[in-house]
């Protein structure tokens, strides 16, 4: 099912032409921000420079920490007074990016996840729980005005209070629920300590963090529905950024609001075409913060064969950040990756935390995995084995040595936004 067709399977001659159309727009846009006015000088480019799609690679590439250094409404192309909404990421390091909105930003923004929604089949008859943190977290609001334009039934429950969730998607009916994937998990281990089924949940929604096609797997059989990925980032609107449809083979990009590029987060070459790297969008339609080339820092690679659902372009689904990515001596792991490994061993239990230090000039990883209730209370010859097993996975995955420490269920942290489950010490007194 589409909301928007016509857009939805353009052709790509008449999407390129827009897409141009489009990229000129947010160029002329940008060039109300002093910061656009300064790069593009800077790199010896004029709006005017650009007559193809392929000549964004003229353009200078934009940073976060530029967005930061901006703060607080620094790289607004409107004045303050057509801002009609403002949201920031969380900004775990110094100041939080803030992102400002213009009517018709909203407005695209809620077609955008309108457009998410329609194509996994929900609609008017459906019960929508959306436990999200609602606030400055664009999460909430956003998938908030998204669902009630297509006319389901919204409950804004935000995080928190779990078993009050539960009991919400017994007593209202749930149909579709939407949260982070860690959220999910704990979702539904509180569900199976309550002896809940939830019978009515059929779709989850669920995004804003990395997680793996093993965790899919779990999700779906211990919630016993389908799970689709949702990816997004604040600067460009929030979530609606890319979302798989019903074959759940990569994650449709929205090709009309959104320029993507994958590059080499190294060089800022850009890669061939299939190579996986990092994005880079530039947002097509944005009014109050336009965006040139952003650096978004999420590692994946473009998909351009033909979807069955008859929409077009392609992500693959998110690996993880480029700065979350951990060099163990020298190797590349993703948490990710060791949470894909974790997924598929039935000894494991629901959480694990990756700890990494640097112990005599080397790199140690170390990882904290809780076990199931009953192999918890087996034989502790049984538990070494265990561990034994877990590191021998690890490491025929990873091509890492690492140290597993078997614990407790229910001992490690629970999350109901995104996942912290990486301390790395290296480098901290
Ligand atoms: O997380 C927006 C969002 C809300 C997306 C709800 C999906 C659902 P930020 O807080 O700005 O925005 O964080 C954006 O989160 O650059 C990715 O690194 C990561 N991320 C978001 N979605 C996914 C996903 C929201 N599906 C950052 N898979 C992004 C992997 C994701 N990573």
């Amino acid at each position: 099912m589409f909301w928007n067709r016509v857009m939805e399977t353009i052709r790509p001659e008449e999407l390129a032409d827009l897409q141009l159309k489009r990229l000129k727009w947010t160029l002329r846009q940008a060039q109300e921000v002093g910061l656009y006015q300064r790069k593009f000088r800077e790199a010896g480019v004029s709006p005017d420079d650009i007559r193809t799609l392929d000549d964004v690679e003229k353009l200078p590439f934009t940073y976060k920490s530029e967005l930061r250094a901006g703060y607080p409404f620094g790289l607004f192309a409107v004045p303050l007074r057509e801002i009609v909404r403002i949201h920031t990421t969380s900004g775990t390091t110094g100041k939080p990016t803030v992102v400002g909105y213009t009517c018709n930003d909203l407005e695209n923004w809620s077609e955008l996840i309108a457009r998410n929604m329609t194509m996994i089949g929900l609609g008017e008859d459906d019960i929508f729980q959306n436990a999200v943190n609602y606030g400055l977290f664009t999460g909430g609001l956003g998938f908030h005005y998204g669902a009630e334009k297509i006319g389901m039934t919204v409950i804004p429950s935000a995080t928190g209070n779990t078993r009050r969730q539960i009991e919400m998607i017994e007593d209202f009916g749930v149909t579709a629920i939407h949260c982070t994937p860690s959220y999910a998990l704990h979702l539904a281990e509180v569900a199976e300590s309550m002896g809940k089924t939830l019978d009515t949940l059929q779709t989850g929604i669920f995004g804003a963090e990395a997680w793996s096609e093993n965790m899919r797997v779990e999700l779906e059989r211990r919630l016993d529905l389908k799970a689709y990925d949702s990816y997004g980032l604040s600067e460009m609107y929030g979530p609606g950024v890319a979302f798989e449809c019903l074959e759940r083979s990569g994650l449709h990009l929205w090709h009309d609001f959104y320029l993507a590029e994958i590059i080499d987060s190294e060089t800022g070459e850009r890669l061939a075409p299939g190579e996986r790297g990092e994005l880079v969008i530039t947002p097509l339609t944005k009014e109050a913060l336009p965006l040139i080339r952003y650096r978004t820092g999420d590692v994946t690679r473009l998909i351009d064969n033909e979807c069955a659902c008859g929409r077009g372009q392609k992500i693959e689904k998110i690996t993880g950040r480029c700065d979350d990515m951990l060099v163990i001596r020298g190797i590349n792991v993703f948490p990710s990756q060791i949470e894909h490994v974790l997924r598929s061993l039935p000894e494991v239990g629901e959480q694990f935390m990756v700890y990494v230090d640097r112990v005599k000039h080397l790199d140690e990883m170390a990882i904290e995995v809780e076990m199931t209730r009953a192999g918890f209370s087996g034989e502790l010859k049984d538990l070494a084995r265990i561990q034994k097993m877990i590191a021998g996975e690890l490491q025929s995955a990873l091509g890492i040595r690492t140290s597993v420490k078997l614990v407790e269920p229910g001992s490690l942290p629970r999350f109901e936004g995104k996942a912290k489950r990486v301390v790395d010490r290296r480098g901290v007194l």
